[in-house]
């Protein structure tokens, strides 16, 4: 069934990421994305120039005007924030529209390889911690993890080719995990990438290719594969599953040719795969 989906996150034309990256995949999912766009740049933050317009005062706005039409929602999903008071608009958001039967996946993007996206500060982390305690669904990346968590990555990263890295890295996000799913993303080991999924107690480790770069907005399409799956009604192993072989379908197509991670990954040409209809007529 076509599920209706408030996606909270940016417009970046360049990037690959946020809103382009949602909107594609939750549509080819069969679900329906209503965008929440919290800025629009001409390209996401890690270019050396953009130009951007700040919406946080249209965020609550949009709130209301929402309200006042009576829509609902099947799922919400969070992304980039500029600003911690688009967090602060965001949790206000969820105090109207989060119900017992809403999925909230909150993607806490804060930050890659143990730094912090140029546009965020401390407070907004903390805000991200408040947003993080309401969701049913946590991706973060293992910067984000030490984020949400504060543990020191550099001093986590250090052992990251001990056996027990992984079990480490679980045990980290195990008090996260209480009451939600948590999958923690990209993390580099014996050469491939985990992507690790937590909860009940339990972790489970899917890998992947490792192909020793970052690319803009991978984070962004995982969380929406795995929303969307979820929306679906796939379990979350399956969900993290589907997200990663989608991932890595575009990362191995993309490095096929000449390419610049900060333009982000070849992923479109992989939606139809998303697509309930062929995944049917294909099993
Ligand atoms: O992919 C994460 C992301 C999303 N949106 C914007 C960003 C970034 C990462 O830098 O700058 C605007």
């Amino acid at each position: 069934m076509t599920k209706k989906a408030a996606v909270i996150n940016d417009l970046s034309s360049f990037g690959r990421c946020s809103l382009t990256a949602a909107i594609a995949v939750l549509s080819a999912m069969g679900h329906r994305p209503c965008p929440l766009p919290t800025a629009v740049l001409s390209a996401q933050t890690e270019f050396p120039v953009y130009a951007g317009e700040d919406l946080t005062a249209l965020m609550p706005r949009y709130t209301e005007a929402w309200e006042s039409n009576h829509e609902r929602f099947d799922g919400i999903c969070t992304g980039y924030f500029a600003r911690s008071e688009q967090l602060r608009h965001t949790l206000d958001f969820l105090d109207r529209f989060q119900t017992d039967g809403t999925l909230l996946l909150v993607d806490p993007v804060m930050g890659d390889n143990g730094r912090l996206y140029p546009a965020y500060d401390r407070t907004a982390c903390g805000k991200m911690q408040e947003l993080a305690r309401r969701a049913d669904v946590l991706t973060p990346n293992l910067s984000e993890l030490c984020l949400l968590t504060g543990a020191d990555y550099d001093a986590l990263t250090a052992h990251a080719d001990d056996a027990d890295y992984l079990t480490r890295v679980a045990a980290l996000a195990a008090p996260l995990s209480a009451g939600r799913g948590v999958i923690v993303t990209g993390v580099r080991t014996e050469g491939c990438i985990v992507n690790l999924t937590v909860q009940d107690g339990s972790a489970d480790a899917l890998r992947s290719r490792l192909f020793g770069e970052s690319f803009s907005g991978t984070g962004d399409i995982f969380s929406a594969v795995v929303f969307g799956a979820l929306l679906g009604g796939d379990p979350l192993t399956r969900a993290a599953e589907r997200a990663a072989r989608f991932v890595e379908l575009a990362i191995a197509d993309t490095v096929k040719e000449a390419h610049n991670p900060l333009y982000g990954v070849n992923f479109e040409k992989f939606l139809y795969t998303l697509n309930e209809v062929n995944r049917n007529a294909n099993s």
